[in-house]
């Protein structure tokens, strides 16, 4: 058994599910924080059959696509006299980042 966890973008986890549902496939969506640009983010839980892994990666593909995001860079550390001038970073945000873990026990109780 596989647990597949795909952080992706807010906007896409709804529509991830529900082709996950569509296909019998349970899931649970957890909303989560990135570490870098610290906006919200979904992270999606699937517990898997082994074989059902390479569908799943292809709805989470189908699912969730690339968005280029512009940010403001933390100001660096200056000597006085020295100026920073910001200007926005181009950032791309992958549809999906997808860890496939192996799943040692799996209970209902
Ligand atoms: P939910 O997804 O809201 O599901 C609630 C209950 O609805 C499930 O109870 C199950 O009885 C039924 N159910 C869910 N998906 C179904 C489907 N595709 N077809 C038929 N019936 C379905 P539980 O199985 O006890 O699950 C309780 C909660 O545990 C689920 O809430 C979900 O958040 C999580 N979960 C269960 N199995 C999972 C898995 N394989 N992967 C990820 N999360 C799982
Ligand atoms: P964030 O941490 O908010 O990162 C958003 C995007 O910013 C990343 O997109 C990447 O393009 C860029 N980025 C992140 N950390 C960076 C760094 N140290 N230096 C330069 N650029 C950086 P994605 O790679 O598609 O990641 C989307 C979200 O997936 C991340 O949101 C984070 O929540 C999660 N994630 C990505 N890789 C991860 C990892 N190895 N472990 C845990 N979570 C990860």
């Amino acid at each position: 058994m596989k647990l597949v966890m795909s952080i992706v973008h807010h906007d896409d986890a709804r529509p991830l599910v529900d082709s996950l549902l569509q296909r019998g496939l349970r899931a649970t969506i957890v909303s989560t924080t990135g570490g870098f640009l610290r906006e919200g983010n979904a992270t999606v839980f699937v517990g898997i059959e082994d074989e059902q892994l390479n569908d799943v990666l292809e709805l989470i593909r189908a699912a969730c696509r690339t968005r280029t995001q512009h940010i403001n860079p933390l100001p660096p550390i200056m000597e006085p006299g020295e100026m920073f001038i910001p200007a926005p970073i181009e950032v791309e945000m992958g549809g999906a980042t997808v860890f496939v873990l192996d799943v040692a026990q799996f209970h209902r109780f």
